[in-house]
């Protein structure tokens, strides 16, 4: 029996973080997680690029231009959809979900999901460095666990 498991490793591989500006406070700091976590796990800087979009409904497609490049071991999405008093957000956080999980089926690479989806605005700022820790850096961690596990998948297909 083979067991197979990712150990989080930047070393030598190549990562975008897409940022939704929309609640751009609150991004900033699920962005800063993300590198945290990037750089901790010895990612340099020239191995890691910040793209920003408008909204998390951008997200999906943003995410899907950068893995036609093939230039990135994975992707970080984060954003911060926050409800109304509409039923707005049911659409943005819903299609922005969906797209981000399908750009990673479609293009077989990595997305690590730190798109925030919160009642109100004390509940992102807890996932944003607060109490609940930052869903950022959450993202990159997974993102990083993945983007090995992949490789490890990749040698043992070739062998
Ligand atoms: N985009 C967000 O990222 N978060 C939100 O909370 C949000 N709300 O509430 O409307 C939001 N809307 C903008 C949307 O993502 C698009 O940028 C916009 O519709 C233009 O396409």
């Amino acid at each position: 029996m083979a067991d197979f498991a990712g150990t989080p490793s930047a070393a030598h591989r190549r990562f975008a973080v897409v940022a939704s500006r929309f609640n751009q406070p609150i991004v900033e700091k699920l962005v800063d997680g993300a590198l945290d976590a990037l750089v901790r796990h010895g990612a340099s800087a020239d191995d890691v690029d910040v793209v920003w979009v408008p909204g998390a409904w951008e997200l999906p497609a943003a995410a899907r231009r950068l893995l036609t490049t093939e230039r990135y071991n994975a992707l970080i999405a984060v954003g911060a959809v926050i409800r109304g008093d509409t039923p707005h957000f049911d659409f943005v956080a819903g299609e922005a979900s969906r797209g981000l999980a399908a750009a990673a089926v479609d293009f077989d690479t990595p997305v690590g999901f730190g798109l925030l989806t919160c009642d109100n605005d004390e509940q992102a700022e807890a996932r944003a460095g607060g109490t609940h820790g930052n869903k950022g850096w959450d993202a990159a961690l997974a993102a990083l666990e993945m983007a090995d596990l992949f490789d490890r998948l990749d040698v043992t297909e070739e062998g």
